[in-house]
This record gives structure tokens, C-alpha cells and sequence, in this order.
């Protein structure tokens, strides 16, 4: 049975990625899309989220807008790598679909309330902040949650600080809120999100599927590749959201294992830090766990499998 999901994201380029799989795989019940403030501001990856729903023929699928900004810090955003735009590369074009009146912390409380318990899986791709809130507002989602599989964090890397991700760094008391919460989270952090390089073949194969969201993809891929060796000196660009859909669809793709993790707040050097305690691995009480490993040929088989399948909306519309 499909798994149901809410993509909490902040396209950005892997966060587009990460829609589209989660919308061409069959193995996921795409329930809500959700926007929070992150690579660019809220208005900018609300208008990508639509976007990217207008190139991939996306319907029954609700949209809402949620947190602006950070719980306590000022909005940074990461325009150094996904540029003006958000997601810049490809022609955007003007989305038909409208997002919700509603707030996306809402829109979150009153599916996970409203649908059995433990059915509905959050993934989390931007900043925490309308999870925390939402995990706030409402409690009882805490219980009624499947699991959160996020992509943020690491127990080694960092790219925004020497120990720091972008994703829980820009909003550490969010995160530190959803990482202490008593729910099931699976941190797909830079541990494997730096294995899921969007190497030359990669690319090669996924515009070898012809249709225009898979040139979407592989025009935002080629951007990436362009701002990820500038900043980053990356060979090839590291697509990092998807990794948290690939978990959700096929648990083997990631390996994890169950280890506390705590979000530093107050370090001078390492705030946003999530600090795995590796003293007790494999601990069967905690409820964070560590993505440690990805199997590169079976995640980027699930996206182009999804890309597949998505077909070409544009041309069966007009058929
Ligand atoms: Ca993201």
C-alpha cells in the first residue's frame, strides 16, 4: 500500500526533485505539499512548489504556504546555491494552481487529525519550522504521526558550518522541537545526502527520458552542478531531498541506525549542530535514527523509475 505523505519543502532545486518523486512513484500517496522559508523566501519557493506542479501535471494534491521565517533567527536563505529565482536554470513557468487560504501548520494538523493514526509519514526537506509549530500547536500529531523522515543534519558533515547543515542550522530551535519530540525521526543527513551525486551518466539518463519534466530536472541539475563546484568544489552536485522520499519508498535504499540525537543550540562553533551520540548505537529505545549509508544506483533508479512514469503531462493533455 502506498504510503501518504506531506512534503514539507523549500524548492530549491532538490526539494523539485524530491516532488517529483514522491508524485511519479507509485509506492506514495502524495497528500500536501507545504512551504516553508529556506532556500529563497516564502513567496519565491511557494511560487516554485506551484511550478514545478504545473510542469509535472500535479492535481489533487493540496498546496499551502506556511512560516515566512524562523522561530527566533532572521531568514537566511541559500540563493548563493539555488540563485534568484530559488530555482533558477529552467524557464518557470506561471503555475494555474493556487496554495490554500490556510496555513500550512494548519493544513499539516488537519490531515494528520483528520486520517487514521500512524498513517500519515511527514518529510521534511527545508528549515523545521512548520513541523515544530504545528508539533506545538497541536500535540496529539506527535502520536498520530507514522514517522518523520527529514533531511537536514548529519553526524559528521556540514556544508553551511564546518558542523552545521543548512536545513537545521537556519532554524536550530525548530529543529531542536522536532528532534526532541517522542515521534520516530529518521535524520537523512549529509552523511548520505553527499553520496546522492547527480553524476554526468545520471544526468545523461534522466534527460534520456524525453519528456519535459525530466528536462525540467536536468535543466535544474545542470544548474546545480554549476553552484554546487563554484561554493563547493563538488564534481558533481549532491541532490539532497530526494534521499528523504527514496527512505520512505524503499527503506533499503538508506541505512540507518537508531542513535539519540540532540540539535546544539548554544555552541559558538557548532550551532545547528545534530550531535549523534555514537556511545549508544543500535540503542532499540531511541527514536532517532541516522541515515549512515545510500545505495547510489537504487535511489537515483527510483527517481528516473518516477520520472518514467510521470510521462509527458504537457503532451497527453493535448492528445
Ligand atoms: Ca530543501
Amino acid at each position: 500500500m502506498a504510503r501518504k505523505i506531506i512534503l514539507d519543502c523549500d524548492p530549491g532545486h532538490d526539494d523539485a526533485i524530491a516532488l517529483l518523486l514522491a508524485h511519479g512513484h507509485p509506492d506514495i500517496e502524495l497528500l500536501a505539499v507545504t512551504t516553508v522559508a529556506g532556500n529563497q523566501t516564502l513567496e519565491k519557493v511557494t511560487r516554485n512548489a506551484l511550478a514545478v506542479a504545473e510542469v509535472a501535471g500535479i492535481t489533487g494534491v493540496r498546496f499551502a504556504a506556511g512560516s515566512p521565517r524562523p522561530l527566533v533567527r532572521e531568514l537566511e536563505i541559500a540563493d548563493v546555491l539555488h540563485g534568484d529565482t530559488g530555482m533558477d536554470g529552467p524557464t518557470l513557468p506561471d503555475p494555474t494552481m493556487r496554495v490554500e487560504d490556510q496555513h500550512a501548520v494548519n493544513l499539516i494538523i488537519e490531515l494528520v487529525m483528520s486520517h487514521p493514526a500512524d498513517t500519515i509519514t511527514l518529510v521534511p526537506t527545508g528549515a523545521l519550522t512548520n513541523i515544530a509549530l504545528a508539533a506545538r500547536l497541536e500535540p496529539r500529531i506527535v502520536d498520530r504521526v507514522h514517522e518523520v523522515v527529514l533531511m537536514g543534519g548529519g553526524h559528521s558533515e556540514g556544508n553551511w558550518g564546518p558542523k552545521s547543515e543548512f536545513n537545521i542550522v537556519v532554524d536550530p530551535e525548530a529543529a531542536h522541537i522536532v528532534f526532541d519530540a517522542p515521534w520516530q525521526v529518521t535524520m537523512c543527513g549529509l552523511d548520505v545526502t553527499h553520496q546522492a551525486l547527480a553524476t554526468d551518466d545520471v544526468i545523461d539518463r534522466i534527460a534520456a527520458v524525453g519528456t519535459r519534466p525530466a528536462a525540467f530536472v536536468t535543466e535544474l541539475l545542470h544548474f546545480f552542478t554549476t553552484t554546487y563546484a563554484h561554493t563547493q568544489g563538488f564534481a558533481a552536485p549532491p541532490v539532497h531531498d530526494p534521499v528523504a522520499v527514496a527512505r520512505v519508498i524503499d527503506p533499503s535504499v538508506v541505512q540507518t541506525v537508531p542513535v539519540p540525537i540532540e540539535v546544539e543550540l548554544t555552541g559558538t562553533l557548532t550551532r545547528g549542530m545534530t550531535v549523534a551520540d555514537f556511545r549508544h548505537p543500535r540503542d532499540p529505545e531511541s527514536h532517532t535514527h541516522a541515515a549512515m549509508e545510500l545505495d547510489h544506483a537504487k535511489f537515483w533508479d527510483l527517481v528516473v523509475t518516477a520520472l518514467e512514469l510521470i510521462g509527458d503531462p504537457a503532451r497527453r493533455s493535448t492528445e
